[in-house]
């Protein structure tokens, strides 16, 4: 095992995903009451090889009153890919929308991708009216390159932001929205009061998310070509998607 330290691998990153990582952890810091969440204990720092390059994958988790798992990822694969993946898992008593992010940078520097969206569970996929209204108070960005949603992607709410950054702007405009929109979640999620009654509708809710972005063919395949489909097909289905038991 190489001795790469959480903090080292975020500085070989790309700045968006550094500045995007530190503000994530800031936000969960300053918000809510965290504890530690624990992996497998073989999954929460891995290494593997991919067309001669190396894949490290670093994994960190709390949980808190409101969500079972807070899980924040960054994996790099040599020089080709740098990822952070992240998605706030709510507690089954709590009707809370789920956060998910999603940031791939590529060789030439620019980030290929980039996603955050508050999700909600229900069938209509409507967000809670002061969800709507605070997000819809976020000032605006035009960005120059909207991705498409895939086919997978009918979990995604109104508020979904898939771009492709084209510029430092179009990165930090990226990174501001996204901090309102997890400053937003974390003030909600605390003033929201546990509905145990619902926990059945919650957890099916949660389970079809978690199936759609199991679906996501780009993400299965980067792990089936460092560590083989038995232990990709694992590692999505118990540490990126994963049900409480
Ligand atoms: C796309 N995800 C991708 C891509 C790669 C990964 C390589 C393609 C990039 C591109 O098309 O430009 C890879 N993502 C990974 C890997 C991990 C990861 C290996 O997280 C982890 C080890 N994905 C999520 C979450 C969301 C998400 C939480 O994990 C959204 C909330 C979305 N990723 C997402 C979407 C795409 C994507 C929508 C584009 C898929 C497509 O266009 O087909």
């Amino acid at each position: 095992m190489s001795s790469i330290s959480s903090a080292s691998l975020r500085q070989q990153q790309h700045p968006l995903i550094q500045k995007l990582a530190d503000a994530i952890e800031q936000i969960w810091q300053d918000h809510l009451e965290l504890s530690p969440y624990f992996l497998p204990d073989d999954l929460g720092y891995v290494e593997g090889r991919m067309e001669g390059e190396k894949l490290v994958i670093e994994n960190k988790c709390f949980q808190t009153p409101q969500f079972r798992k807070l899980h924040l990822e960054l994996a790099k694969l040599g020089s080709s890919l740098d990822i952070l993946h992240c998605v706030m898992f709510p507690r089954p008593e709590y009707v809370l929308p789920m956060f998910g992010a999603d940031l791939v940078g590529g060789k030439t520097g620019q980030m290929s991708l980039a996603i955050a969206d508050l999700s909600a569970l229900s069938h209509d996929r409507q967000l809670p009216t002061d969800y709507q209204e605070a997000l819809s108070a976020i000032p605006e960005t035009k960005f120059v390159q909207r991705r498409a949603i895939p086919e997978w992607g009918d979990i995604f709410s109104d508020f979904c932001l898939l771009v492709r950054p084209g510029s430092v702007e179009e990165e930090d405009a990226f990174l501001q929205q996204v901090q309102a929109y997890l400053q937003i979640h974390c003030q909600r999620a605390i003033a929201t009061a546990p509905t145990p009654e619902r926990r059945v509708e919650i957890l099916a809710g949660q389970q079809y998310y978690c199936a759609q972005q199991q679906k996501n063919d780009k993400t299965r395949r980067v792990l089936e070509k460092a560590f083989g489909e038995a232990w990709a097909e694992r590692y999505i289905t118990t540490v990126l998607f994963d049900l409480p038991e």
